[in-house]
């Protein structure tokens, strides 16, 4: 395990343990700054290794979550040692060698890991909405998405999460504004339409994540827009999605075809003020979807809100989830 050490790792540990992964031997490894730190693991201690002076030699699977510039480096290394890597940055997943999955999604791709010997992790908003949205493209074929995310900023780091608390703290305790350091803008008892930086187009780099990952787990021809913004929640992604569909489709359809889905729970019934948040998913694996009704602006249209945690589906979990299909599926000797 690569990145160990940060919250995506830290949540792949716990989940390892949760699901009785079938682990012979783990090496927790990370940069030379946290090289010596201990981490529990199935009751054992383990030291955590420098990544710089591993050797990948006998090792099956690499579960890899550390920065962009490290996977590009290390993951390609690791690949030619004979290891089948997953990987959470966002640098191979437009790759056309590599596949990206979500395993209710496009479980089948996972055998195209044999070109570059790397799997690519989504983004995490990318993986729930595709995930509550693959039911739904499969009965009806969606041709457009609109989507608008409330993005927790967990997904942003440990040290994201330590600036909305000392944020929201200092000004309850002392009445002063701690400068934003981590966001470009204050983030506690506000949201910033701002997630990465901007591209060319005006769109986020996470905007357009959204809309080409989407392209390539889910179908290339449904066209796709994403307004992305961080909100002062400390775990849990929800997204506001509105769709269209070439066939029709009403709410009860949908509710019913996403109540059967893997992974897929439907809390959605206004009468009884059910409905889900993110603090009620925060630890939880499901997709959750509700508010699920007709698009009444279009011809053939539904909205949905849909809620999951962001390290456990939208990163650590799908990555488990992978390697569990690996095996499977019959590619681990
Ligand atoms: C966020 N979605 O919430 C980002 C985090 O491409 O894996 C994940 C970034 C990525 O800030």
């Amino acid at each position: 395990m690569v990145g160990a050490t940060g919250n995506v790792g830290r949540e792949m540990i716990k989940i390892l343990e949760q699901r009785k992964f079938p682990v012979r031997e783990i090496h927790f490894l990370a940069s030379e700054r946290s090289a010596g730190e201990r981490i529990e693991f199935n009751g054992h201690e383990h030291v955590v290794q420098n990544l710089d002076e591993f050797d990948f030699e006998g090792v099956q699977i690499g579960l890899f979550s550390p920065g962009a510039s490290v996977s590009k480096i290390h993951a390609p290394r690791a690949a030619s040692a004979g290891v089948i890597v997953i990987d959470n940055t966002s640098y191979f997943r437009m790759d056309p060698d590599v596949p990206l999955v979500v395993p209710e999604v496009n479980p089948d791709a996972i055998a195209e890991h044999t070109k570059k010997g790397i799997i690519a992790n989504p983004n995490c908003s990318t993986i729930q909405m595709v995930h509550a949205l693959v039911p739904i493209h499969q009965i009806a074929t969606i041709k457009r998405i609109v989507v608008s995310t409330y993005q927790a900023v967990s997904g942003a780091g440990k040290a994201a999460m330590d600036e909305l608390f000392e944020q929201t703290r200092s000004r309850y305790m002392t009445g002063e504004d701690v400068p934003p350091n981590k966001f470009s803008k204050p983030i506690a008892f506000n949201v910033i339409p701002q997630i990465d930086v901007f591209l060319e187009n005006g769109y986020t780099k996470e905007e357009m994540k959204m809309v080409n990952e989407t392209k390539k787990i889910l179908d290339p021809n449904i066209a796709v827009t994403a307004t992305c913004v961080r909100v002062p929640v400390f775990n849990g992604h929800a997204e506001s999605v509105t769709i269209e569909t070439e066939k029709p489709i009403t709410p009860e359809m949908a509710r019913e075809a996403l109540s059967k889905a893997p992974g897929i729970k439907v809390v959605d019934d206004p009468s009884a003020m059910e409905f889900i948040t993110p603090a009620e998913c925060s630890g939880e694996d499901p997709t959750y979807v509700s508010r699920i009704r007709a698009d009444e602006s279009v011809t053939h249209g539904l909205n949905m809100w849909v809620v999951a945690d962001n390290l456990r589906k939208g990163a650590a979990l799908n990555t488990i989830q992978i390697a569990e299909k690996l095996i499977e599926q019959g590619h681990i000797k």
